[in-house]
């Protein structure tokens, strides 16, 4: 370009003439001022760029987990956990089925869930971006997520509480994924009445035994430690120096049993009347170590360390902690744990080396009534800090020593430092702030820009929608001297508790499976077919279909069974290309799938009713996706065709003749789209070649109609020799379709020609 050219279009620019207006001219037309700009050019995402960060946040009562990008807050996908999810097919096919099977209670299948704290998998200590974890607070359950797929693999039921909180928390390499029991309850099954509270109900922490290999939690391997009947609450694990120890805060340590209508206080009156509760510190390494050597007991199938050997073996220790605690945080030197008090202001710093030394000093305050060992608050305590109205939850900042803790009664963000033991900022938010998150900030290696304030109240933040208000995520600066609060974004789905963030390229998903991949078990579909594959199998009371999908009609597409046959429906999608996804459904029988390029599906259910179903594709796939349609007919018993086939509209030749011109204009139009890319330097970008190879895909599919075509013209067959050179021409629009598509994209991103 040259220089003058180049001046002017810039002065241009400037002068905002290109979309004929100025940023005042905005800012006067919508009444924002400079610093709202500013906040707005800090989480602005152009279109077609991407996010810095990831956030997978729980979905509360959704039972699912919300995943977005910082700064833009863009939601990007909700993922399917404990709940049913029917765009993703999750609880309408039968793989997905089976995970959510594994989670039944009871004998009861349980849909929903109330998840609270999301972990990302780590190696040593750092996000590695592999495995989502979360919990399920309501149903004491554990889920795993691949992030390869983004898809839950599996759900644990912990087999031994009646409710848990503090999880999901992952040890540094995730070799254990953390979590506590909520309510005490007998760790066995069955009915205990609460007279017997203080001997039979009890606590726990449990340790699942994460095997990174297969991606899967192995419960066998897997232990509790039996904890007295206090509520534990939050946990964390320790790393560096506290590497092999687990953190976990509690409340109700009164073990106040309720009775409200008994005329006695209420819960939240006898679970508050102590000044102080517990911090348990568990060692992991020690009890991996018993449950090797068999001296664990087994209750319900499972290992439970108990609480005397515990104490015996020097794994289970005890430090008082402010009032009605929440959240424990270790911080990302490993040296510090820090614990706040809701109904305390003062958020307390406790230094992992003094609470060993106390240990190894045998210096304890007493033991509780179960017999485990008391470290005096003031033998563990480093520094008390006084942040404010409702200290809760804490995270950590890429400033050494800076940490960011939540004021929920305050509804403000307090930056502090917990090596000198002083507030160094302070933000309101709105309202009533729960959990926080920096970006990777529980992880040894917090990457600092961002903090997110989650908040328990919106109220008047957002335009109203009736008495149940959108949760706010608030996005907040933390990159300068003081915070700055960014943007309010509100959250249609469940509350959310915890959130975690990680950087956008440490994760590394798929785009396709491997074809004929069953995705929850990662293994091939033993329904997975290849083109030209396709069948019914029918065999007494039962009918199996192995179908494919393709762009865009699906293989079979009449599937006639008698009624009272069991039908399974297996289907693959054979698309290479990324983003093509079908989805199938048959009217009236509550089934559904999504599935995606590689992937290999099946829905079952019984024909009870004669009758007719449509069936389609779900997903807008392609130019012709409404006729990606089929019949699935379900025929009385011993029914008897009758003869012939309904005919739809007759060719002549002229129809085939018109046809077959439409084809060859159209081939020019493709070899046009093909002779340009070409003439370009396409091969250096990724997405364009994998476009081009579809396009060619589809092309090399147009051969074999064309083939019949020429077959049926030979014969003077108008009929099929019309039919035949449409469904040539249909794979010649897709082919056009992924070439402009191409060409759209190459000249976006500014391929330039190859010299000859
Ligand atoms: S909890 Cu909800 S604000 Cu479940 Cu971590 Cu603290
Ligand atoms: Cu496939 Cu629509």
């Amino acid at each position: 370009m040259s220089r003058n050219r180049f001046v002017a279009l810039l002065a241009a620019v400037l002068a905002g003439t290109s979309w004929g207006q100025t940023l005042q001219d905005v800012m006067k037309a919508r009444n924002l001022t400079q610093q709202d700009l500013l906040a707005a050019a800090k989480t602005y995402v152009p279109t077609g760029k991407r996010d810095d960060f990831i956030v997978f946040s729980s979905g509360g009562q959704s039972g699912q987990v919300i995943v977005y990008g910082v700064p833009s807050m863009r939601i990007l996908k909700y993922l399917a956990v404990f709940t049913p999810e029917p765009w993703q097919g999750y609880g309408f096919d039968e793989e997905s089925k089976k995970v959510l099977a594994e989670g039944s209670m009871n004998g009861k299948q349980i849909t929903w869930g109330d998840t609270h704290h999301p972990a990302i998998s780590e190696t040593d200590g750092k996000y590695d971006g592999q495995f989502l974890f979360i919990n399920d607070k309501a149903n004491p359950r554990m889920a795993v997520i691949d992030l390869r797929d983004f898809e839950t693999k599996q759900i644990v039921v912990n087999p031994v509480y009646k409710s848990e909180h503090g999880g999901a928390f992952v040890t540094p390499n995730s070799e254990y994924v953390m979590e506590a029991a909520q309510y005490a309850a007998p760790l066995e099954s069955g009915y205990v009445p609460l007279d017997e509270f203080n001997d039979k109900y009890r606590g726990g922490l449990t340790y699942w035994k994460f095997d990174r290999g297969s991606g899967r939690i192995k419960p066998d391997e897997s232990f509790s430690f039996e904890l007295p009947p206090y509520s534990q609450d939050l946990s964390d694990s320790g790393k560096g120096p506290s590497m092999g120890w687990g953190f976990t805060n509690s409340f109700c340590s009164e073990r106040y049993v309720g009775g409200i209508e008994l005329g006695r206080p209420p819960f939240e009156a006898g679970c508050s009347a102590k000044d102080t509760d517990f911090l348990h510190i568990t060692n992991w390494q020690k009890g991996a170590e018993l449950v090797k050597a068999g001296k664990a007991k087994k209750i319900n199938g499972h290992n439970v360390i108990p609480i005397d050997l515990a104490v015996k073996e020097g794994a289970l220790f005890l430090v008082p902690e402010p009032k009605s605690p929440h959240g424990a945080d270790v911080t990302p030197d490993g040296k510090f744990i820090i614990v706040s008090g809701k109904l305390d202001t003062h958020t307390m710093v406790y230094s992992f080396e003094k609470i060993q030394k106390a240990i190894a000093d045998k210096k304890f305050e007493g033991k509780d009534p179960y017999g485990i060992p008391i470290i005096a608050m003031k033998d563990a305590l480093q520094a008390q800090v006084e942040l404010g109205l409702g200290p809760l939850h804490t995270q950590f900042d890429k400033k050494p020593c800076w940490a960011y803790t939540s004021l929920y009664v305050d509804s403000q963000v307090a930056r502090w430092d917990y090596c000198q033991g002083k507030v160094l900022d302070k933000l309101s938010v709105h309202y009533n702030i729960g959990h926080l998150l920096t970006m990777e900030g529980d992880s040894v290696d917090p990457k600092g820009r961002y903090l997110i304030a989650l908040n328990k109240l919106a109220i008047d933040r957002f335009n109203p929608v009736g008495p149940l208000h959108p949760q706010n995520h608030q996005l907040i600066d933390i990159s300068g001297d003081k915070m700055q609060l960014l943007y309010d974004m509100p959250l249609p789905l469940g509350e959310p508790h915890y959130a975690v963030a990680i950087s956008a390229s440490t994760l590394k998903p798929g785009v396709r499976y491997k074809v004929g991949t069953n995705s929850r078990t990662d293994q091939k579909h033993p329904g997975a077919v290849r083109a030209g594959e396709e069948k019914i199998v029918r065999n007494p009371g039962k009918v199996e279909v192995f179908g494919t999908l393709i762009r865009s009609h699906i293989t079979p597409e009449i599937i006639e069974v008698e009624k009272g046959d069991e039908v399974t429906i297996n289907l693959t999608n054979l698309e290479r290309a990324q983003d093509e996804t079908h989805g199938f459904t048959v009217s009236g029988l509550n089934v559904h799938a999504s599935i995606e390029p590689g992937k290999t599906v099946s829905v079952k259910f019984k024909a009870e009713k004669e009758g007719v179903y449509p069936y389609y594709c779900t997903e807008f796939c392609s130019a012709l996706h409404l006729e990606m349609m089929g019949y699935f007919l379900v025929k009385p018993k011993g029914y008897v065709a009758k003869a012939g086939a309904a005919k739809a509209v007759e060719y002549t030749k002229a129809d085939y003749e018109k046809q077959f011109k439409t084809n060859q204009d159209t081939q020019k139009v493709i070899d046009g789209v093909v002779a340009w890319i070409t003439s370009t330097n396409f091969k250096d970008f990724p997405d364009a070649v994998a476009l081009v190879e579809d396009a060619t895909d589809q092309l090399k599919a147009a051969e074999e109609p064309k083939k019949k075509m020429e077959e049926a013209a030979k014969k003077e067959d108008w009929q099929n020799a019309t039919l035949w050179a449409g469904q040539w021409w249909q794979y010649q629009v897709k082919a056009a379709d992924i070439g402009l598509r191409a060409k759209t994209y190459l000249e976006q991103k500014g391929a330039k020609p190859t010299k000859k």
